[in-house]
C-alpha cells in the first residue's frame, strides 16, 4: 500500500502525521508549501478542491478531512488500537474527533486568521476574543473529560492526537485572554502526548519541514 500525506507545517495535518506513525505505517510526505499558496494550485487542487491540508493518498486516491483520514487509519491498522475497541466508547471517541475538527479548530482558526472572518478593518482584536471564549469553553470541557485520566479513553486513541494539535496551536498562538494555566489536566495530557514517541517524530519533523516552508511557531 503506498501512503502519501500532504502536509504543512503548524497546521493540523499534524494530526494524521502522529497516527500513521502511532500505526507503524510506511508512509512519504509531501510539504506543501502555504507561503507559495501551493494549496490552491491546479495540481492540488485536483487531489483537495477545498484547498486544505491534511490530504492521505491511499495508493493513488485521495481522502480529506482529519476525521475521515484518522479513522481510515484506525481501521486498516487495528493493532494500533486508535480508537476504543468497545463500540459505545468507538462511537463517543468518532464524535470527539468530530468535536476537534468543527468545535474546535475552528475556534482556533479565528484566533490564528482572524481577517479570513471579518474583513472589516480594525475588527481582528474583537475576532480573536471571540475565539478566545469558545476555546475557553471547550478546554474547560477537555479538562472535565481528562480529570484524573491520562487519556480521552482507556488507553492513547487518535483522539488523543487530534486534540493534542488543537491545544498546542492555541498555546503557540497565544491570544491575549487565554490564559493556559487554567486547564491543568489539558496541560498534563500535552506533556504526556509529548513525551511520546511519534509526538517527538513529528516535531523533529517540524523543524525541518518549518525550515523549508516558515510559516511561524
Ligand atoms: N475540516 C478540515 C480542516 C482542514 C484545515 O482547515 N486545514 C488548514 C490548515 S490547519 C488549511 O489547509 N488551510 C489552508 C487554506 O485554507 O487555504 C480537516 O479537519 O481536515
Amino acid at each position: 500500500m503506498m501512503l502519501k500525506l500532504y502536509y504543512t507545517p503548524i497546521a493540523c495535518s499534524m494530526v494524521p502525521y502522529i497516527n500513521l506513525v502511532e500505526a507503524g505505517a510506511e508512509f512519504d510526505v509531501h510539504v506543501v508549501d502555504v507561503l507559495k499558496r501551493e494549496q490552491n494550485s491546479p495540481e492540488y487542487l485536483e487531489l483537495n478542491p477545498k484547498h486544505k491540508v491534511p490530504t492521505l493518498v491511499i495508493d493513488g486516491s485521495p481522502l480529506t478531512e482529519n476525521v475521515a483520514i484518522n479513522l481510515w487509519i484506525a481501521r486498516n491498522f487495528p493493532a494500533a488500537r486508535l480508537l476504543p475497541s468497545n463500540p459505545a466508547e468507538e462511537f463517543q471517541a468518532i464524535a470527539h474527533l468530530a468535536w476537534c475538527a468543527s468545535g474546535i479548530h475552528p475556534a482556533v482558526s479565528l484566533i490564528g486568521s482572524p481577517q479570513r472572518y471579518c474583513d472589516v478593518p480594525g475588527t481582528e482584536a474583537n475576532v480573536r476574543m471571540c475565539g478566545v471564549k469558545l476555546l475557553d469553553e471547550h478546554f474547560t470541557l477537555a479538562d472535565s473529560l481528562l480529570s484524573g485520566r491520562e487519556w480521552f479513553f482507556d488507553h492513547f486513541t487518535a483522539v488523543d492526537s487530534h486534540f493534542f494539535w488543537t491545544f498546542l496551536r492555541a498555546i503557540r498562538l497565544a491570544p491575549d485572554g487565554l490564559d493556559i494555566a487554567r486547564y491543568p489536566n489539558c496541560n498534563a495530557h500535552l506533556a504526556r502526548m509529548k513525551a511520546r514517541a511519534s509526538v517527538q517524530k513529528l516535531l523533529d519533523f517540524e523543524k525541518q519541514a518549518l525550515e523549508r516552508v516558515p510559516v511561524g511557531r
